[in-house]
């Protein structure tokens, strides 16, 4: 076997962002491109040689292609066991849950998550490390130096290997193992849920579920855990079999993009819960019968009955969410008595807090939640976890939500997303509300006054390292919020998000419809940040 030591010329846009590097495809198929960025990974490893590494994607255009160079790559660096998922196909959470129970010592996960698939779409690569989670920033930050000084990358002259047949073959020093894709993650699910309770509620129809894949990785793991191995009738997975283009749409699990779960949701015979995932598996959606359960809310849920459910009998340690997330799953830690935790956007943040079990719980306001069963948010989780509370609760959907609230209060909550606008504006918005931040506190706003405004600074509790400029918080007396950030998944211009939220203790007030509920905040946010005149826009791209 030769080994080519291939000089390369070097990047200098390879900087992961919130998760993983994500680029056009077109970018990722320059040549070097993406060897660059793998070698930067091993470099920044050290000795890579006798490591074990999982590989698998989401099965978008250019998955297989990038698979067989990383694999070639692997080969040339003297990994020794290389377990990758069949046809390509491991999904995030899948992946985190492979690299934790063979003891791997990381991963590459190649996927853009919810952003669209296809030739002239996007391509991602994240690596993940021992602990089954996105590599931290510190790892992350040195592999965007590395990749700004590489100047040759190693790969081996061997032909493309049979990713699609299960089993095992030796290539050079690398065992190369295609593993089934669902078998792991299916087990792991099977002792965290009640699949006899559930899995009777399906069969005698007394529970029924529309679980939309969105032609992304869940179909496959969908079919086999909820039809399969719990009965549910054939078809309540929808759009399950996985397109390298996700069927030309973005596999989003929101209202806007899980259109044809939206509309089945709002037949007169719906079924009790819909739920959709995105393009790689780590995000849900949750609905009832003509009703919505934001991210948020879902999180409080499970903060508030995880401990019903077989896997978590024990209790909860603590949760976190991500800063702009909805306050409400810490109203449920202040009544049971644990901590909470606020962080960065971006599931990596959380690693460290489930590693020292300081939290059992965690999520994201943008369809992310997850526990301690591995180190990534999890798509299929979250939805057993709604149909475990269903089996046990044999109440809908929107009637745990309002006994939810009547117990709690109501957080209500939107974010609001500016998609593409130039990067140089999007720069002049955040600039402006900076410089309106001292200034800030003390300012009233009808019935609103500022209490606090600040740049979101986040010293890890666990790790000591420091995060800054993680956006822009204004937050009032009576505790409502507002949070600018600009994303950091796009791959083109720049994406503003603006995230609202208002507590309502009064029961009375929990049947209000959330834009109309929270006008008066988003038209504080719109002026305090003038994002119509700076970005020329009339109006958000995005509502969720
Ligand atoms: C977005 C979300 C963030 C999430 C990230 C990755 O990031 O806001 O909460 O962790 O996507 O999710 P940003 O920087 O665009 O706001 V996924 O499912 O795309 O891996
Ligand atoms: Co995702």
């Amino acid at each position: 076997m030769k080994i080519d030591l291939h000089q390369t010329t070097a990047f200098t846009d390879q900087k992961p962002g919130t998760s993983g590097l994500r680029k056009k495809v077109r970018q990722f198929q320059q040549p070097g491109y993406l060897e660059n960025f793998v070698q930067s990974v091993f470099d920044t490893i050290g000795d890579v040689s006798g490591k074990v590494l999982v590989l698998g994607g989401d099965g978008r255009y250019f998955n297989r292609e990038a698979l067989q160079i990383i694999i070639r790559m692997a080969v040339a660096s003297g990994i020794e066991r290389l377990l990758v998922g069949q046809n390509g196909l491991l999904s995030t959470p899948a992946a985190s849950c492979v690299i934790r129970k063979y003891k791997a010592d990381g991963g590459f996960i190649l996927s853009a998550s919810h952003n669209p698939g296809g030739p002239e779409e996007d391509f991602g690569i994240k690596f993940n490390l021992a602990n089954g989670g996105p590599a931290t920033e510190t790892f992350t930050n040195s592999v965007f130096e590395c990749s700004k000084k590489l100047t040759a990358y190693r790969i081996a002259d061997i032909s493309p290997i049979d990713i699609d047949t299960l089993g095992s073959r030796q290539i050079g020093p690398t065992t190369v193992e295609i593993i089934d894709s669902v078998a792991d993650y299916a087990d792991l699910m099977s002792h965290l849920f009640d699949f006899k309770l559930i899995g009777s509620a399906l069969r005698s129809g007394a529970l029924t579920i529309c679980f939309d894949a969105m032609h992304a990785v869940t179909g496959p793991y969908a079919r086999r855990i909820l039809e399969d191995r719990l009965g549910a009738p054939h078809g309540s997975v929808i759009n399950a079999i996985p397109l390298e283009d996700f069927g030309g749409g973005h596999p989003d699990p929101n209202l806007i993009h899980a259109r044809q779960l939206v509309e089945i949701m709002q037949r007169p015979n719906a079924p009790a819960l819909g739920a959709a995932s995105d393009g790689d598996g780590d995000r849900n959606m949750v609905m009832g019968s003509r009703f919505f359960v934001t991210p948020s809310d879902s999180l409080a849920v499970i903060a508030a009955n995880l401990s019903l459910l077989p896997g978590y009998r024990s209790g909860l340690c603590g949760v976190a969410r991500s800063m702009p997330t909805s306050q409400a799953v810490d109203r449920v830690a202040r009544a049971v008595g644990i901590d909470s935790y606020e962080t960065p956007t971006g599931w990596k943040f959380f690693g460290n807090l489930l590693d020292a079990r300081k939290i059992t719980v965690c999520g994201e306001e943008s369809f992310g939640a997850g526990s301690d069963h591995i180190r990534e948010k999890d798509g299929l989780w979250a939805v057993l976890f709604w149909l475990n509370l269903l089996a046990i609760k044999k109440k809908p959907v929107s009637d745990i939500l309002r006994e939810h609230w009547s117990n709690f209060g109501r957080d209500y909550y939107t974010r609001h997303d500016y998609e593409s606008i130039e990067s140089a504006k999007a720069e002049d918005i955040m600039a402006h509300l900076r410089s309106q931040l001292a200034q800030l506190p003390g300012a009233e706003f009808g019935i609103y006054r500022v209490v606090l405004a600040d740049d979101f600074k986040y010293k890890d509790p666990i790790d000591g390292s420091v995060t800054e400029h993680q956006g822009i918080r204004v937050i009032f007396e009576n505790g409502s919020r507002i949070v600018f950030r600009l994303s950091g998944t796009g791959t083109e211009g720049a994406t503003l998000r603006i995230y609202i939220e208002r507590y309502e203790r009064r029961a009375s007030l929990h049947d209000q419809e959330t834009q109309v509920y929270l006008s008066d905040l988003i038209a504080i946010a719109e002026s305090l940040s003038q994002v119509h005149q700076r970005s020329g826009m009339s109006g958000p791209s995005v509502i969720t």
